[in-house]
């Protein structure tokens, strides 16, 4: 098949998501077009199946925003009709479900057929799209799109809650490539952060609000009291300068160091002992799906998506949101020498059955389903 990938090009989940199922369709011999305002971060290799098409968002005096959406539509007419495309898959329904629909119209109206599949991943639906300030526009290009697919039974179950959606909506969840996402031996890299044989947790992620971080740091101080244990941040953003400032009033800045943004996670996961992702809100948590592969335990929040990926109790725990007393516990559990390795283990098992290999055929036949139906 010939197609079209749109997505948001940076370090979050989605664009990741879309990446690296479009290179994963590429090495299967199908075609795949990016479409995107820039490069995708994980796309900066050559293969002869893969294309990046860069939307140009033209400025102008008058536009105190500039119209990224009629870049992006115009973009995607024009790849689909000079590449010959055989379906848009767009992921993240704000402003790409939108903007694929009017290219659809506006090929249609060249009398080309395209159909367009729409992946929902989280905080399109959760947190943005349900803004009044764009909900009329999320419903009708969600109903609009040919095929529509969500990230996890939570999420799915979410846009019916929120929206008046008369499409099917069929989940399909994140995937991980297990060659890349494995443990590697760092052993050097962990004696530096823990020169006494301290116990590492890792956290990451894009430092926004409906992360948490801050229950990340607070479960980490009252660990500290009880066992040697040391603390590594990934990612970057808004968030960030006060987790900087908590961390220096809690007194805990020896024991904790931020990284900010890293390519290789994998190298600081194959390090770790405890992965704590705490959000308010996660429709699936792809960064745990990544820490499971390395065969790291996982201590979450119970929102969401969560714990259709992260099985309480065996893969790690799942507490309530915000409660950082249950999960100060239930870290120490998983950490104990008698528990520790069994919870590795059985990460390790559950990240082997999100597999890229199992997930892909899944996408492929949804496409040929769009496609014969639309
Ligand atoms: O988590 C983020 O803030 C990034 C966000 C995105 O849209 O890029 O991630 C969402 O999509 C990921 C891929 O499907 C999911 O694994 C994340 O759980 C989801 N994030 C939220 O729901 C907050």
């Amino acid at each position: 098949m010939r197609i079209g990938i749109v997505c948001y090009p940076t370090f979050g989940g989605s664009g990741v998501v879309a990446t690296e199922l479009g290179k994963a369709l590429a090495k299967e011999g199908h075609e795949i077009h990016f479409i995107t305002y820039r490069q995708p971060t994980r796309l900066d290799f050559f293969s002869a199946n893969l294309f990046y098409h860069e939307v140009d968002i033209k400025s102008y005096p008058l536009f105190e925003h500039a119209p990224y959406e009629l870049a992006l539509a115009s973009k995607m007419v024009n790849v689909v009709k000079y590449e010959k495309l055989d379906l848009l898959h767009v992921h993240y329904a704000i402003p790409h479900a939108s903007a694929a629909y009017m290219a659809k119209q506006i090929l249609k109206a060249q009398g080309i057929h395209i159909p367009v599949v729409t992946t929902l991943h989280g905080t399109d639906i959760t947190l943005v799209g349900k803004d009044p300030s764009y909900e009329p526009v999320v419903t009708f290009s969600i109903n609009q799109s040919d095929g529509v697919t969500a990230v996890s039974e939570d999420l799915r179950k979410a846009t019916y809650d929120h929206f008046d959606i008369k499409k099917e909506i069929e989940v399909i969840p994140n995937f991980i490539d297990l060659e890349r996402f494995k443990k590697q031996k760092k052993e050097h890299f962990k004696t530096a952060i823990c020169p006494n044989g301290e116990k590492l947790i890792v956290h990451t992620s894009n430092f926004r609000k409906v992360k948490r971080v801050e229950d990340v740091i607070y479960v980490f101080d009252k660990l500290r009291k009880i066992m040697p244990v040391k603390l590594l941040l990934v990612g970057d953003g808004p968030e960030r300068d006060r987790m900087e400032r908590l961390c220096r009033e809690l007194g805990t800045c020896d024991d904790v160091r931020f990284l900010g943004k890293l390519e290789a996670v994998e190298e600081v996961l194959s390090v770790a002992d405890l992965f704590m992702i705490p959000s308010e809100k996660e429709s699936f948590g792809l960064a745990a799906l990544e820490a499971m592969a390395c065969e790291v335990p996982v201590l979450s929040s119970n929102a969401g998506g969560i714990p259709e990926l992260n099985i309480d109790g065996e893969t790690g725990f799942n507490c309530n949101v915000g409660d950082i007393n249950t999960m100060a516990e239930r870290a120490l559990e998983i950490l104990s020498s008698e528990n520790l390795p069994g919870f590795k283990a059985r990460a390790l098992a559950r990240a082997k059955e999100f597999d890229v290999s199992n997930i892909l055929p899944l996408y492929e036949s949804f496409y040929k389903k769009t496609i014969e139906s639309s």
